[in-house]
């Protein structure tokens, strides 16, 4: 057997490094996001999500979702999300009540040579499925639109939810849910059943399930969706052979959200070879959860093939690009005393937020800085210090090489303060440590 070359697994080492991506969370700020798809199309990844608009009067039901239309996000690197604009209405799609403000979680998918939008609304016109949410399609030749919406919903489907899954055979399979979950096979042609819908067998019977989302991996068929086992929805998966069931109960993907987010609902995806769950929190809004916001951690498989728990992060995933801007409070660990987040701006929640470090050895971990080649000499952190404040700024951990010793002086308003830095080359975690006593706010650094 010959051996493998050292330099061959460092390089194996690099590939899998430099693909292992680490967002912030949440990764869309500019609205209100929800119930993110995530798809690989080309060398991309896209989200459809949700999205969420506050209630103004005339438009949608005081206190409940209100959603009347969709975007679409794309990234090469998980870090760097485009917006590229609204893609579907309400008011555009000829069978949804234009009133109902109910365009709730979709899905798109690829099929010789077309994209495929589901989406579920209420129908204008109840002849084609009776009353309540059905789901109809929109259809473009790039993943971004122009998407033209069908004339009328799928017959037979009524639900909410959809999720559409192509097998190695290449048959179609569309899920959804209203209660229990349900699943049919669709025609080639994407938009007609060519099955009867089924109940999925054997999820559990007690509490609501919804959000369905189905993938396969080595031969096992992944039913994952959230339930509510308690009070609120957490996510959980069942397992089986075939792509309609029966599915057996394999384990919980993510607890219930520990500041009471009702709803949560998500989708997995393999990118450049590591595994990450998109879901939704209330991170821009915590105090009413029907304005969510879209997040991403990595996900990580058992080598039986069970998944690991995904552990929610404000840190999410990539690297940070030590030249830009680093949001230091979606920290990735923080000192259980003497740190506080708060919004920069509570009239406007979307400018983000800022981290305060209010005593002596107050610290904060931010993984995955990417300094790349260095040269760098010089850290600039936006702040409003109450008092004179240092900090010492370390790579790796607590006791880790020092970066920068920062002394920063009283300043009543938001300052942009430089201090002389010299940073290692390559990925680093940062560690910033408070050297004094002290009441300091930083809105984010920045390395040159
Ligand atoms: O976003 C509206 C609804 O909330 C979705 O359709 C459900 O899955 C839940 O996330």
């Amino acid at each position: 057997m010959s051996k493998i070359k050292p330099a061959r697994i460092l390089m194996v080492l690099l590939f899998l490094i430099a693909n292992t991506v680490f967002a912030q969370n949440p990764f869309i700020t500019n609205q209100y996001t929800a119930d993110p798809s995530a798809r690989v199309f080309g060398d991309r990844v896209y989200v459809y999500p949700s999205h969420d608009i506050p209630y103004s009067p005339g438009k949608g039901r005081e206190n409940w979702f209100i959603m009347e239309d969709y975007h679409v996000f794309s990234s090469k690197n998980l870090v760097d999300w485009t917006d590229h604009g609204m893609i579907v209405h309400q008011n555009k799609v000829p069978w949804v009540k234009s009133e109902s403000y109910s365009m709730w979680a979709p899905d798109c998918i690829f099929r010789n040579g077309k994209y495929y939008f589901y989406f579920p609304s209420t129908p204008a016109d109840t002849s084609v499925n009776g009353k309540g949410f059905t789901i109809g399609v929109a259809v473009a030749d790039k993943p971004t639109g122009p998407f033209i919406p069908q004339a009328t919903p799928i017959k037979k489907v009524k639900g909410i939810d959809p999720n559409v899954f192509i097998d190695k055979d290449g048959q179609a399979y569309l899920y959804w849910s209203q209660g229990h979950i349900y699943g049919a096979k669709l025609k080639d042609n994407m938009l007609e059943l060519a099955s009867e819908p089924v109940i999925l067998q054997d999820l559990p019977t007690k509490g609501l399930k919804e959000g369905p989302y189905l993938f396969e991996r080595s031969g096992i068929y992944y039913m994952t969706y959230p339930h509510v086992e308690n009070k609120i929805e957490r996510l959980e998966y069942a397992i089986g052979n075939n792509p309609l069931g029966p599915f057996k109960f394999a384990g919980v993907i993510m607890d219930e959200s520990a500041t009471g987010c009702w709803t949560n609902h998500h989708s997995l995806l393999n990118f450049k070879n590591q595994w990450y769950l998109f879901y939704h929190h209330n991170d821009l809004s915590p105090k009413f959860d029907k304005n969510r916001s879209v997040r991403i951690d990595s996900l990580f498989f058992n080598a039986d093939g069970t998944i690991r728990k995904v552990i929610p992060t404000l840190r999410g995933v990539g690297l940070s690009n030590a030249r830009e801007m680093i949001q230091i409070d979606r920290y990735s660990q923080v000192s259980d005393q003497g740190i506080v987040v708060d919004f920069l701006d509570t009239t406007n929640r979307m400018k983000g937020w800022k981290i305060n470090l209010n005593q002596k050895d107050a610290w904060i971990r931010y993984n995955s800085v990417d300094f790349g080649k260095s040269g760098i000499t010089k850290i600039i952190a936006r702040n409003i210090a109450e008092r004179e404040a240092v900090l010492e700024l370390r790579a790796d951990k607590p006791g880790g090489p020092l970066i920068s010793r920062l002394v920063f002086k009283q300043t009543g308003n938001w300052k942009e303060s430089s201090f002389t830095a010299k940073a290692p080359t390559g990925v680093h975690d940062l560690y910033l440590i408070m050297k004094s006593p002290a009441d300091i706010s930083i809105d984010w650094l920045r390395f040159e």
